[in-house]
C-alpha cells in the first residue's frame, strides 16, 4: 500500500498523466476463462467485448478450463450479439512448461495459432485481452516472437491487484505471465478489484426480457445452483446471494481510452518486467513501457456497463 501510495503521489505531483493517442487496434481478441460452475462474471466481459465497436473484435479464445457446453453457449450469445461468425477457439488447459528455448502446452493450442493467424492477417496492430491467465498468449509469443512483437500492440491483463493480495490470473501460471511481461510488448495491467453489480441492478436485467438479460440470468442462476450445492456459504461470504448481486471484476477494459477522462481512469507508467511473479509492486516508472490501472470511477464504469447489457 505504501508503495502505491508513493507511487500515485509522485506520480499525481509531476502530472505525467499518459497521454493516450487512441490509435484504436485492428483487431482485438479476448482470450477468457468462461465457465458454467466457476465465476461468471467473464459472460458479462464477453458480452462488453462483442458490443464494442472500437475494439474491432476479431475472436474468442476459451482458456484455463474450457468445456464444449461454454463453447456451446459462447457462440449462442455471440449470436445474440449479432456475431455468428466471430472465431470462438479453445484455448490451453493446463501449465506452460519450458521445453528448451521455447514452451510447451497440454491441449489445446488453437489459441495461441489463432493469435498469430490474426497477427498475420491484420493490416494493423492487434490488441490481446486476457481475462483468465496468459497461457494462450505466452504460447503465441513462444511460437512466433518476432511476430508477436511486431504486431501485438498491447497486452490488457486483468489479475495484478494495486494492494499485493493474491493475483489469481497471474499465479495461475508464472511461467505464461513472466514470458508475457518480458516479451518486450507493452502490457497494461489492471488490477482485479471488486466492482458490484448491485442486486438491484442484477434485479433490472433478470426483468429485462431481452435475449442477452435472460442469457446473463441463466448463467447465474445455474452459477449460484452449483455453488450452493458444492461449496458451503461461498454466495454468502463473498456477498453474491441472490438479491445480493454479482462481483465483476473487468469492466474497465472496455472503456474506449478517448473516453478515459469521463470515467475517471488513470494509468501510470512502470516496467513490469523486473519480477512480476513477486505480486510485482510496479514502481512508477517515467520510461517504463507498460501501464498499471490505478484509478477509475467504479458508478461510471458500472453504469456504462449496465447500459450496454439493457441496449440503452
Ligand atoms: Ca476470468
Amino acid at each position: 500500500m505504501a508503495a502505491f501510495a508513493v507511487a500515485l503521489a509522485l506520480f499525481m505531483f509531476e502530472g505525467c498523466q499518459v497521454r493516450h493517442e487512441p490509435e484504436e487496434p485492428s483487431a482485438t481478441i479476448l482470450s477468457t476463462d468462461l465457465s458454467l460452475c466457476m465465476d461468471p462474471d467473464d459472460w458479462f466481459d464477453t458480452w462488453l467485448f462483442l458490443k464494442s465497436e472500437h475494439l474491432s473484435p476479431a475472436g474468442i479464445v476459451l482458456a484455463d478450463y474450457t468445456t464444449d457446453s461454454v463453447a456451446v453457449l459462447t457462440k449462442e450469445l455471440a449470436m445474440i450479439a449479432g456475431k455468428p461468425d466471430i472465431p470462438v477457439v479453445k484455448g490451453v488447459q493446463g501449465k506452460l512448461r519450458r521445453e528448451g528455448d521455447s514452451l510447451a502446452a497440454p491441449d489445446f493450442h488453437e489459441g495461441a495459432e489463432f493469435i498469430l493467424e490474426t497477427m498475420r492477417n491484420a493490416r494493423g496492430k492487434v490488441r490481446l485481452i486476457a481475462l483468465g491467465s496468459l497461457r494462450n498468449e505466452a504460447l503465441a509469443y513462444s511460437m512466433d516472437p518476432d511476430l508477436f512483437r511486431r504486431k501485438a500492440e498491447r497486452v490488457v491483463f486483468v489479475s495484478v491487484p494495486v494492494h499485493g493480495e493474491f493475483a489469481t490470473n497471474l499465479e495461475r501460471d508464472t511461467l505464461a505471465a513472466s514470458t508475457i511481461y518480458n516479451s518486450g510488448v507493452s502490457v497494461m495491467s489492471i488490477p482485479a478489484l471488486k466492482q458490484k453489480l448491485t442486486g438491484p441492478m442484477e434485479e433490472r436485467v433478470a426483468r429485462t426480457d431481452t435475449p442477452v438479460c435472460r442469457f446473463l440470468t441463466e448463467r447465474l442462476r445455474v452459477w449460484r445452483e452449483w455453488k450452493t450445492a458444492n461449496e458451503q456459504g461461498f454466495l454468502e461470504r463473498t456477498q453474491q446471494l441472490m438479491g445480493m448481486g454479482k462481483n465483476l471484476w473487468s469492466l474497465p477494459v472496455f472503456i474506449p481510452e478517448n473516453e478515459w477522462d469521463d470515467y475517471g481512469i488513470v494509468c501510470y507508467p512502470c516496467n513490469g518486467a523486473t519480477d512480476p511473479v513477486m505480486r510485482a509492486k510496479y514502481p512508477y516508472d517515467p520510461d517504463g513501457k507498460d501501464l498499471m490501472m490505478v484509478q477509475w470511477n467504479e458508478k461510471a464504469v458500472l453504469k456504462h456497463a449496465l447500459d450496454i447489457i439493457l441496449e440503452k
